[in-house]
């Protein structure tokens, strides 16, 4: 097997607006991932996926650029970058641009340009029409808007100020090629790519994901830029399939090193076009999910539960109440010990959870805001879309990190964003770094595990039966076994087994001599070599 750093490695995601502000404006900084490096370093990741710092207007949080090659004021310099970059892998830690190349900013000079008239020569840098089709943006509405100046409608898959690149003039992909090659030259560690599988799109058969032209573009994209070159690179693919991913990341195909799926994510709780209604969620359905991710054979997984669009994992699935620790170390261990590449949201090391929006005023997010704008239309009630924010809205994810007790949970010495938590007393970084029982410590030894231990890495994935909410499963490696049970649930839970445990491996509670007929305490998790 072709063995790789990325296939090792720990990935931490950082939303730069709400990780650390270090000059008192409210807003997280370059200068303040830098301060928080050493948290990093000893949490033990190998990589940070950056989310955007490129210059934006922020109409989408930076997912709408107006200069690839230029730092938002807001975020700090080019400088600033550099030595983020350098004091980064001074520590190991290798860092992961986001690439988003679906869609510009209406900010950015080709859109300025494309926009003056019908033969400018950047016009075809983007998509436009005489007339819409029944496209929809994936923030609420048509994804056509009228360019009142030249009297065409452009494409917007997102925001309206969010126009989208036309793949289809090779002129674009040989920009973004020279910009990716700029950026692989500073010694990056790889790209994100986001909404990758929207670039290969056919507009007029109204087909959006998967397009007929996407591989061959990705195949493109790997030889003239990172192909040759030892880097991590993750497409974000919402419609991605087992058969899907592997055409993405076998690695015989020279496209991606892996994907994220979202299959565990829209089958449960966010299903498509309809993510504001409430789903139950169903562990039998997320076993036979993973179960069939992890049997995975020509590509690599990502593995992960949250990331700056979803909500929080021990509010939406775990209980963040009674069991908060125990059911975020729960998910932690469950998720760590399987095959592919983790993946960490910044607060999840913490158990952070979902913030209590209780009026819109308090709700940033350009999707929830125009979904509510929607939805009043269509006759929901205030208290309807409020508890849908509440309970799948992007912001829950965007709160300020929550690193001690003083004002702001010590994010910012002015007025943060977006509003700070208010458990910030209890759940926060420096509380959890001194306690041996916290969550963060499970991560930490987690994080650990996998540097030691290569069962994790390439070990065969086994699914047990088990009880409808207990999730267990076997790794295989080298002769040797390893079992992992977790209880998903408030409830307590049987658990059967033929196993005799012989050494623990991690556990969220007390370590059990015999595992042969249990009773799972709720969200209790566990993980052994077995005989
Ligand atoms: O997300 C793509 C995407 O489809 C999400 O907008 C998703 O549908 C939604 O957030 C689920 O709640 C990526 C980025 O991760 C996101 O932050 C950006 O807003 C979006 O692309 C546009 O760049
Ligand atoms: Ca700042």
């Amino acid at each position: 097997m072709n063995k790789k750093w990325w296939q090792k490695t720990v990935v931490y995601q950082i939303y730069p607006r709400s990780f650390m502000d270090a000059n008192g404006d409210g807003i997280g900084d370059l200068q303040g991932i830098i301060s928080k490096l050493d948290y990093l370093q000893e949490l033990g990741i190998g990589a940070i996926w950056l989310s955007p710092v490129y210059q934006s207007p922020m109409d989408d949080n930076g997912y709408d650029i107006s200069d690839y090659q230029a730092i938002s004021e807001e975020f700090g310099t080019m400088a600033d970058m550099d030595e983020l970059l350098a004091e980064a892998h001074r520590r190991d830690i290798e860092i992961v641009m986001d690439l988003v190349v679906n869609h510009t900013s209406d900010e950015h000079a080709w859109f300025v340009e494309a926009r003056q008239s019908k033969n400018n020569p950047y016009r075809d840098y983007y998509i436009w029409r005489d007339k819409p089709n029944g496209l929809k943006s994936i923030f609420s509405g048509s994804a056509w808007q009228l360019d009142e100046g030249t009297g065409q409608y452009y494409l917007h898959l997102f925001s309206k100020r969010q126009p989208d690149l036309n793949w289809e003039n090779p002129k674009v992909h040989q920009e973004v090629y020279d910009m990716m090659n700029f950026w692989i030259d500073k010694g990056i560690g790889g790209f994100r790519m986001d909404v990758i599988d929207l670039i290969g799109k056919d507009i007029d058969q109204e087909l959006t994901g998967n397009g007929p032209r996407l591989h061959e573009y990705l195949h493109e994209m790997n030889r003239a830029t990172f192909g040759d070159k030892d880097l991590l690179t993750v497409g974000e693919t919402w419609g991605a399939t087992p058969e899907i991913a592997e055409l993405y990341s076998a690695p015989e195909r020279e496209e991606l090193s892996m994907v994220f799926q979202f299959e565990h994510v829209t089958n449960t709780y966010l299903d498509e076009g309809e993510k504001w209604d409430k789903k139950n969620f169903s562990v039998p359905l997320l076993k036979e999910i993973f179960a069939k991710w992890q049997g995975l054979e020509k590509g690599w997984n990502s593995l992960f539960w949250n990331n700056h669009d979803l909500p929080r994992i021990v509010s939406i699935w775990g209980n963040d109440k009674t069991y908060r620790v125990h059911s975020a170390k729960a998910f932690a261990i469950l998720l760590h010990l399987m095959k592919g590449t983790p993946y960490i949201y910044q607060g999840e090391e913490l158990g952070m959870t979902n913030y209590p929006f209780q009026t819109i005023e308090e709700v940033n997010d350009v999707e929830s805001r125009n979904m509510r704008v929607e939805r009043l239309e269509q006759g929901y009630s205030e208290t309807e879309i409020l508890d849908a924010i509440r309970r799948v809205g992007r912001d829950n994810a965007r709160t300020p990190m929550q690193w001690n007790v003083r004002p702001h949970a010590g994010f910012t010495t002015g007025k943060p964003w977006l509003a700070v938590n208010p458990n910030y007393q209890n759940i926060n970084a420096e509380d959890a770094i001194n306690n041996p029982d916290s969550v963060f410590n499970t991560y930490k030894a987690l994080i650990n595990l996998r540097k030691h231990n290569d069962w994790i890495i390439y070990g065969d994935f086994e699914l047990l039966n088990s009880a409808d909410e207990v999730f267990a499963y076997l790794r295989k490696y080298q002769g040797k076994k390893y079992l992992v049970v977790v209880n998903l649930s408030d409830q307590v839970n049987p658990f059967t087994t033929g196993f005799v445990p012989y050494k623990s491996v991690i556990t969220n509670d007390k370590v059990r001599q015999e595992i042969s007929q249990i009773e799972l305490k709720p969200w209790e998790a566990f993980a052994y070599e077995v005989e």
